[in-house]
């Protein structure tokens, strides 16, 4: 008898199929308490479980009984209680490689809309205000060849020190609990404290996982060691940053500008005041989203379950010492 698992994302249908080619599979909405005692049966027999972008903690685990892999379509895990999972003997596998790319594509594209003004005066555009040649309250500031301070140099941030470095011939500043002799060799980038990072940057990139010793690792004592014409760009996880230490540098000039794809709470309230300010750029956590990038994540994920069911744990697993 094949396995159970419990989806809880849609897929498309070749990969829903190379799926229940391997399980039985059920699939449900997402994984609120309603929707776990509505599918009671499913979940207490499954011994997988698929998806994303839910929190999956010791409540959920003990409706799980029978629960031997989970398999998230990120590569953040800061929803998973890897503790709990830990302690249940449940791995936990995850999609590291797949998106790399993609997301610094969008970190460089937080840049030059940040720096440039891009949305800004593209809404301008639109508003009938190009009306005559422009003037410099429309212009920007440069990119190239100013410095990049990469915070949390993995692999997004090796990608994203390619392209500033060799496309746009930034001098790439780093902070990282361990020297990265890659992105020294290959882009000349500079290992650095984060006080001197914060100081000495001209874009201040975050791409930083959430833990317990990154949140809030941004609030007012970082924001006013910036320069004042500093520009904060956050792609990693939102809460790495005191949100409102942000709107209060932003307002009050400590920074010029933020790009911002992710946020504390997420959607991003309506009434944020982040939305107010024309120096941000607010993106709706697109980082990985596109067609090829979150095709190439659901596959993976889909492999890593069929591989973990399978007690083959190589690659792309968070918890491999449970097996
Ligand atoms: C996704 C991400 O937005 O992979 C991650 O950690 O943040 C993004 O790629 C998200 O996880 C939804 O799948």
């Amino acid at each position: 008898m094949k396995p159970s698992v419990v989806l809880y994302k849609t897929l498309p249908d070749d990969l829903l199929q190379r799926l229940q080619n391997h399980f039985t599979v059920t699939q449900v909405s997402d994984l609120h308490p309603n929707t776990v005692l509505a599918h009671a049966k499913a979940f207490s027999e499954a011994e997988g479980l698929l998806g994303s972008s839910e929190t999956v903690g010791p409540e959920l685990l003990e409706k799980m009984p029978a629960l031997r892999a989970t398999s998230t379509i990120s590569v953040g895990y800061d929803n998973f209680d890897v503790d709990a999972l830990n302690a249940r003997k449940v791995l936990l596998m995850h999609t590291p490689t797949a998106l790399t790319e993609t997301v610094a594509d969008t970190l460089m594209a937080l840049i030059l809309s940040s720096a440039r003004r891009v949305v800004e005066v593209a809404e301008r555009v639109k508003k009938g205000e190009w009306t005559q040649g422009i003037g410099p309250d429309w212009f920007g500031t440069d990119v190239h060849h100013k410095t990049i301070g990469i915070v949390g140099m993995g692999r997004i941030g090796l990608a994203l020190a390619q392209r500033a470095h060799l496309g746009f011939g930034m001098p790439v500043l780093y902070n990282a609990r361990r020297q990265h002799k890659e992105a020294e060799e290959r882009f000349n980038a500079r290992h650095c404290s984060l006080d001197t990072l914060l100081q000495e940057a001209d874009f201040v990139c975050s791409i930083l996982p959430l833990t317990d010793e990154t949140r809030h690792l941004f609030g007012a004592e970082q924001f006013s060691k910036m320069k004042k014409s500093a520009i904060f760009i956050n792609a990693g996880r939102g809460p790495v940053v005191d949100e409102q230490a942000l709107i209060t540098a932003l307002k009050n000039g400590d920074i010029h500008a933020a790009g911002l794809d992710v946020f504390e709470q997420e959607p991003l309230p309506v009434s944020s005041k982040l939305l107010k300010m024309p120096n941000v750029v607010a993106l709706p956590h697109i980082g990985s989203a596109t067609h090829e990038t979150r095709y190439n994540m659901a596959a993976t994920a889909v492999d890593n379950l069929i591989a973990a069911l399978d007690g083959k744990v190589e690659k792309n697993c968070v918890n491999p010492q449970v097996l």
